[in-house]
């Protein structure tokens, strides 16, 4: 079967990346319709070497589409992807607007591919830190169980979008040329204090929420035990921005619920679906972001049994955040929907 697919954010970082891997990856399409914000509505795009016009998106964009992925903000998805459905869409999702809504299942192939078929239209995408910290801990959490997380994160600037990397990049420049850094959208392009990226680390990701998180801290905490479908799961989170174009690193510590051998650890990760195990201190190897840029996978080194809780370990999980983070996991759930229709 061929499906009419829609893309909505295409020209967006992770909107630019679908279309790429929907491209690479053959997938079995009829139409392939572009939708972006009126702003960039006229842009063309090459796709399977012929060009297709953005169009803007609206309520009507979506007859005749069979599936349709959204990745233009929340409040793009939140007004069109009812519109979408209504038309028979099924609408995968890259923005935090349905995550949660107990209705939507929330999926990672390689942790909870089961749930897709509980869905009423919309299937949601988690945010790019959860998606790779699940990833990696799905085979510890099925073989021991797992009572605690405390993760610290390291992301990339990509994950604020375009503008984001050219201001790192600029910053960097003109901080070199000792001129003053002049930020101008991070933290968070809403709000109006900014901060320095280049040669920094901002510890704020998104705007604080009432509890003194953050709302990507949120999102890895609540994202996570509903991926893993253990509410009584302890998460914590510390997320930080670091002047790195592509890739989100994590620092993870994981209590678990019985003893283990540090050896299975590593031959459970080598073993596990889209983890790549990169553990040898010895040879001064582990998972980088400049390695994992690019890649679909998810990295997983430095791992070793904490030395004051016997039953704890401590992780190293990279991945290239717009990749395995959003694009390639909003694919490969299509490539399941396509599977099996
Ligand atoms: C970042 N994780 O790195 C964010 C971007 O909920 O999909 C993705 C936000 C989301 O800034």
């Amino acid at each position: 079967k061929l499906f009419n697919i829609a893309v909505v954010g295409a020209t967006g970082a992770v909107g630019e990346q679908i279309i790429r891997l929907l491209d690479e990856r053959n997938f079995p399409i009829q139409e392939l319709k572009l939708l972006s914000s009126a702003r960039s509505a006229g842009t063309k795009i090459k796709f399977k070497g012929r060009d297709i016009t953005v169009e803007e998106a609206a309520p009507d964009s979506f007859k005749g589409i069979d599936i349709a992925l959204f990745s233009a903000g929340g409040s793009v998805s939140a007004e069109l992807i009812p519109h979408a459905v209504e038309h028979g869409a099924v609408c995968i999702d890259n923005t935090s607007a349905f995550r949660m809504d107990p209705e939507t299942p929330l999926v990672v192939p390689e942790v909870n591919i089961d749930k897709i078929n509980e869905h009423k239209g919309v299937i949601a995408n988690p945010n790019c830190s959860t998606i790779q910290m699940v990833a990696a801990l799905k085979p510890l959490y099925d073989r021991y169980g797992i009572s605690r997380i405390i993760v610290s994160t390291y992301q990339a600037v990509s994950g604020a979008g375009a503008r984001a990397i050219d201001e790192m990049l600029r910053q960097s420049k003109e901080v070199l040329g000792g001129r003053p850094a002049e930020p101008q959208i991070l933290p968070v392009g809403a709000l109006p204090v900014k901060h320095q990226i280049a040669f920094n680390a901002i510890p704020q990701i998104d705007k604080f929420t009432d509890n003194g998180f953050t709302y990507e801290e949120m999102k890895m905490i609540n994202e996570t035990k509903k991926i893993l479908g253990d509410e009584s799961l302890e998460v914590t989170a510390t997320c930080v921005r670091i002047p790195v174009v592509y890739g989100h690193s994590e620092s993870v510590y994981v209590e678990l619920n019985q003893d283990f051998d540090v050896e299975e650890v590593k031959r459970l990760l080598a073993d596990a679906p889209g983890i790549v195990l990169q553990d040898n201190p010895s040879e001064q190897q582990y998972p980088l972001a400049t390695d994992a840029a690019g890649k679909l996978e998810t990295f997983v080194g430095r791992i070793r049994r904490d030395l004051s809780n016997p039953r704890a370990l401590n992780l190293w999980i990279v991945s290239d955040n717009l990749l395995k983070g959003a694009a390639w996991n909003a694919v490969q759930i299509a490539e399941y929907i396509a599977i099996e229709q």
